[in-house]
């Protein structure tokens, strides 16, 4: 009988050893991270840029172990408003979001500050007079590659001898951060030169479609002659407007100069094809970070305010043979 306990208790015991030992030997996340839930409000899917910015957010997250609740508002205001409210409701952890505009923000997220949830502006900033509302910011310096932009024509000007460049902006969402940096950057580099002159600047939302439109738009006011450079605040416009050009003979890179920005595959092709001049980075892969801040924000540490990735440019300067110069 003593024998039979005895036995019963070593094969239990040997049991535990066995389950603690499997435990340990995962390689997955540390299994308490999956209480922890991000509710995660993206904009839309607008372009190339935004699919690979949402797939870098869900592979960080299933890294990191913890539960995504992902919201995608279609471009529209409203349904990211809905997406934080539920996300409130629900009381997730952390709040990460990517603002479509800048306005608008404050009662929602003054909503998620009672709750106490923090919040995480992922892509791009809020307009605000209250920054409690929001306790990091991770993305680009759009204004930088508003400079970027401006420096390289002011080179590229240089290198042609021009002495007179006119130059069609095709801007991005109406009042979003990246469009609102990204033309107060360029213009601050070029606008007390007097070789530029900007003749237009027109809304292409950051689609492909209305790049297109666009080109179309500004081919029939001013004509292939009156337009040396257009300057497009990302690669999905830009990729519009270039097809646009070549259906109308006219050679992208060689009669106008173009100018982009994201660093999406086809447009560094383009690049590399001599159809596109300039490409100033702006990387989607900010999951990692995002989640690092979570990380940190979950564990009681303090975190920056703001986080900017590295990031460069690629020109018709440089050489374009070297492995690095690749596109996402
Ligand atoms: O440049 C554009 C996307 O906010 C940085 O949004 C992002 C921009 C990106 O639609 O392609």
């Amino acid at each position: 009988m003593r024998k039979g306990i005895a036995l019963t208790l070593a094969l239990l015991m040997l049991l535990m050893l066995l389950m603690l030992s499997g435990c340990a030997g995962k390689q997955e996340p540390a299994a308490d991270n999956t209480s922890v839930v991000v509710g995660f409000s993206q904009l839309g899917s607008e372009s190339s840029w935004r699919i690979a910015n949402t797939a870098s957010m869900e592979k960080a997250a299933k890294e990191a172990g913890y539960s995504l609740m992902m919201e995608n508002a279609n471009q529209k205001q409203e349904k990211q408003i809905d997406a934080i409210r539920s996300f409130v409701a629900y009381r997730v952890d952390v709040i990460v979001f990517s603002p479509i505009v800048e306005t608008g923000w404050d009662n929602v997220l003054n909503e998620a500050k009672q709750a106490g949830i923090p919040v995480i502006l992922m892509d791009r900033m809020i307009e605000t007079q209250d920054d409690s509302l929001y306790t990091s910011y991770v993305g680009a310096d759009f204004y930088a590659e508003g400079r970027r932009a401006g420096e390289y024509l002011v080179r590229k000007a240089d290198a042609l001898g021009a002495d007179h460049l006119r130059i069609a902006e095709i801007h991005g969402t109406t009042d979003s951060t990246p469009m609102r940096d990204r033309q107060r950057g360029f213009m601050d580099v070029i606008a007390r030169d007097g070789r530029f002159e900007v003749i237009d600047s027109v809304d292409g939302d950051f689609l492909r479609s209305k790049g297109e439109e666009c080109a179309e738009q500004l081919l029939e006011k001013y004509g292939a002659e009156g337009i040396d450079v257009i300057y497009s605040h990302n690669d999905a416009m830009t990729l519009g407007a270039l097809d646009i050009l070549e259906q109308k003979g006219i050679r992208p890179g060689t009669d106008i100069l173009l100018i982009t920005v994201d660093g999406e595959k086809d447009a560094v092709d383009a690049l590399k094809a001599g159809k596109i001049n300039c490409v100033v980075q702006c990387t989607p892969n900010l999951g990692p970070a995002a989640m690092e801040l979570v990380r940190s924000l979950t564990s009681g540490e303090t975190i920056s305010k703001v986080t900017h990735p590295e990031e460069s440019l690629f020109t018709d300067f440089d050489d374009l043979t070297d492995p690095s110069v690749e596109g996402f």
